[in-house]
């Protein structure tokens, strides 16, 4: 089946915040951002903002009604900046006006007196002084420390990864209108809707049952919209409640840009010890997180990137610290993998480093060392592991050595042009990590005209959750998917709803439709018993017409909904449904958190042009772990796009940051992104069927995050091929491979190496 909204997509009738008919009398939000990453306000000067036509007020942390907080896991973040700023764009003053321009036109006739401290954008040095978000934490298998004497090598480094712009077509924004006796109706591009509820609860002291946030869907999210939404949905409900209009913001390019947070950076050292055999023995890693401002998602991120951080590999000794560190940034957030992807680039450097320094491929390294059935995680949970079959099937669909023949065969006879190769094995964790949120809710109604309308909390955002949750209607009650319609996701109807996120999105919520369609469907097979006269362990239904012991009857789907209905029969259910068995002691360590693991193994291809230090992406060929995939249309779309985002994360998208704080890489013009002309030339997936996994629905395993992490094979790739081109290149561990990196890597002399071809080309 395909994605639902394809016909409105392709027609462009698909309705976002911005296509929703703005009602008479809306007014217009635009806010007005620090102009300095830290500092002491001295003076906000309103006047002359306030002067410029149209603006009908401007709102301040003095005006804010309820509690001046938006923080989530942490009260930490103010709606609106108080005395002080702490990064550029940090939201101080909310402009209203009647129309965007004259908003927009306010806001930059403000002017602030800032008394300027200290910056800092390094998570290193801002560790280095205490600013830490919340106490470090450590995972440990074994015991590291005596470990070492058992490892006949050992590397060490350092390897860091950038930030990432969510970059969602949609831009961020909400749309508040008053309703009576104080109620609220927000339109917001949230993932979260109860996230925004919960904001706009708290800084507008309104009780959350005023507040109904209703999504149709949105325009991307990718973890940006996790938690980044509620500052915009609550400045304009704020505004919506006290001046009792519509407020509409949505952000421009530029402004979202800068004003929200990304993917976290990380710069992390790492320690690896190997046997002779090549079978890792120990591993060290420290990860210091570049949070931002305030925490947002952060210690949760913190978290995943531990649970991650020997991606599909056991070793029998890991310590792993984290440390989530304040900086000056806007508040990093979710990003799709969430912290996880940071987690595995490290261990795949330290691989990488041990493969480089012993003369092997790393591939080898990597194939020794994975994960078997039954091993344990550094957080105590045992694997139910595919690795071996993911990369056994990968090497014999796409022969691993014939591939690398060609690359040196190749390499051989060209100058200028150098290919190279990496391997991505990869593993996921598949559950919220925060146990509780682990979650859902669906409200089905069956309508007497055969109609079905189902609610969740599930919020589509492209990746085709609406389309999944209609399947499981559909094939629980047997009826056509046409006769099925997926509303919008409101906090009216499903009260309590986790974001949607952590790749559990269509597990949770699919779970809890199935469950009320069960119940639904043994209620109509009993009124058909009745109505036949039959044992209802003989009634079944089947694509619209009821069955006595496999016999078709003359009752179809229409005439047995009246029946019930006269007989006072309920059509409608709300279920509830949680993940069983997961579990975490965090005073430990150690439980059982996921739900179970997603694997995949990807080759990745790449050609290095050596004169200019441009790349292209030959090819990235995957053996993905689907279970048993319920809509292989829409899963092998988001493995597509999740190759692409993570190879633009490793190789061209680049965040910069000055060291006053302003974001320099703050549009497309700065900020390069995969585009038609660079994404993969090919791109080959195929299945891995398993029937294991129960608590995926209809065992299709969840399919959101874990192909981005198919990208960071880019990165190891190009460095495969620079060192092609140039053996004594030492190139740190330091993605993104930009081409502007891979030039330089390409022609450096390493000194105290100084190889044949330094000699001949200095
Ligand atoms: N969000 C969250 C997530 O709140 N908890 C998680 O564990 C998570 N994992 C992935 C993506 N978003
Ligand atoms: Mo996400 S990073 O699953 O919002």
């Amino acid at each position: 089946m395909k994605n639902i909204d394809s016909r409105t997509h392709v027609r462009g009738e698909s309705v976002y915040l911005d296509d929703i008919p703005v009602i008479q009398g809306t007014l217009f939000g635009a806010a007005f951002g620090s102009p300095v990453a830290h500092g002491l306000i001295k003076n906000l000067n309103l006047a002359a903002a306030e002067a410029m036509p149209g603006v009908v007020r401007i709102l301040t942390y003095k005006d804010v009604t309820g509690e001046n907080q938006i923080g989530g896991i942490i009260p930490d973040e103010p709606l609106l900046a108080e005395h002080h700023v702490d990064y550029c764009g940090m939201p101080v003053a909310f402009v209203i006006a009647e129309t965007d321009d004259e908003a927009r036109a306010a806001v930059k006739r403000i002017t602030i007196d800032i008394e300027p401290l200290l910056v800092i954008t390094d998570p290193r040095e801002a560790q280095a002084v205490g600013q830490l978000i919340v106490p470090p934490r450590t995972f440990r298998l074994g015991d590291s420390a005596t470990a070492w004497t058992a490892c006949d090598y050992i590397v060490e480094g350092t390897a860091d990864t950038n930030g990432q712009e969510h970059l969602y077509i949609e831009t961020q924004g909400a749309y508040a209108i008053p309703q009576e006796n104080n109620g609220i109706k927000l339109y917001s591009s949230t993932q979260g809707p109860t996230a925004v509820q919960r904001a706009v609860s708290k800084s507008s002291g309104l009780p959350m049952h005023q507040i109904d946030v209703d999504v149709t869907r949105l325009g991307g999210g990718f973890g940006g919209k996790e938690d980044q939404a509620n500052m915009w949905a609550a400045l304009c409900a704020l505004a919506a409640h006290i001046l009792n209009k519509p407020i509409k913001y949505s952000l421009h390019r530029m402004e979202d840009m800068a004003m929200t947070g990304k993917r976290h950076p990380y710069s992390s050292d790492f320690k690896l010890g190997l046997d002779k055999d090549l079978k890792m023995v120990a591993y060290e890693v420290t990860f210091y997180q570049n949070a931002g401002a305030a925490a947002d998602l952060s210690p949760a991120v913190m978290e995943r990137t531990l649970f991650h951080c020997t991606n599909t590999y056991f070793i029998p000794n890991v310590t792993a610290t984290a440390y989530s560190c304040r900086t000056h940034l806007p508040p990093n957030t979710a990003f799709r993998g969430f912290g996880g992807p940071q987690g595995m680039f490290v261990i795949e450097a330290a691989i990488a480093k041990a493969a480089e320094e012993l003369g092997v491929h790393a591939s080898v390294i990597q194939e020794k060392n994975l994960q078997q059935t039954g091993d344990e995680f550094p957080f105590g949970q045992k694997a139910q592991s595919e690795a071996h079959a993911c990369w056994h099937k990968t090497d014999e669909l796409y022969a691993v050595s014939e591939i690398r023949q060609k690359i040196a065969s190749f390499n051989s006879v060209n100058q200028l042009y150098k290919k190279g190769m990496a391997l991505m094995p990869i593993c996921f964790g598949i559950s919220f990590t925060n146990t509780r949120m682990n979650q859902a809710r669906a409200l089905v109604h069956v309508y007497t005209d055969g109609s079905v309308g189902v609610s969740t909390g599930a919020v589509e955002m492209g990746q085709g959750v609406n389309t999944k949750m209609l399947q499981v209607a559909a094939h629980i009650f047997s009826i056509d998917s046409k006769r099925v319609k997926i509303q919008s996701t409101s906090t009216y109807r499903i009260a309590n709803t986790s974001p949607s996120a952590a790749s559990a999105t269509a597990d949770l919520n699919g779970k809890a439709v199935e469950i009320a369609c069960i119940e639904i469907m043994r209620r109509l097979k009993a009124v058909a018993a009745e109505e036949l006269n039959v044992d209802v362990t003989s009634v079944s239904l089947k694509d619209e017409w009821v069955y006595v012991n496999g016999q078709q009857t003359d009752w179809d789907w229409n005439r047995l909904l009246i029946a019930a209905y006269a007989q006072r029969v309920s059509l409608s259910e709300h279920a509830h449904y949680a993940t069983p068995d997961i579990h975490y002691d965090k005073s430990l360590e150690k439980g059982h958190p996921f739900a179970y693991h997603v694997y995949g193994t990807a080759i990745v291809e790449v050609t290095v042009d050596c004169l200019r230090g441009t790349y292209e992406i030959d090819a990235v060929k995957v053996v993905h772990d689907f279970g048993s995939s319920m809509n292989p249309l829409i899963d092998r779309g988001q493995i597509e796009g999740g190759i692409v985002q993570g190879i633009g994360w490793m190789t061209m998208e680049e965040v910069v940051f000055d060291k006053a704080g302003r974001l320099r890489s703050n549009a497309l013009s700065t900020y390069k992104v995969p585009d038609i002309y660079s994404v993969p030339k090919e791109i080959t997936i195929e299945p891995l069927q398993t029937e294991t996994e129960n608590l995926a629905l209809f065992r299709s395993k969840a399919v959101g995050e874990p192909p981005l992490m198919y990208g960071i094979g880019a990165y190891f790739a190009l460095r495969n091929a620079v060192l092609a081109f140039n053996p004594s290149a030492t190139i740190p561990f330091d993605a993104p491979m930009t081409p502007e990196k891979v030039l330089l890597a390409l022609y450096h002399v390493n000194p105290a190496q100084t190889s044949s071809y330094a000699q001949t080309q200095t």
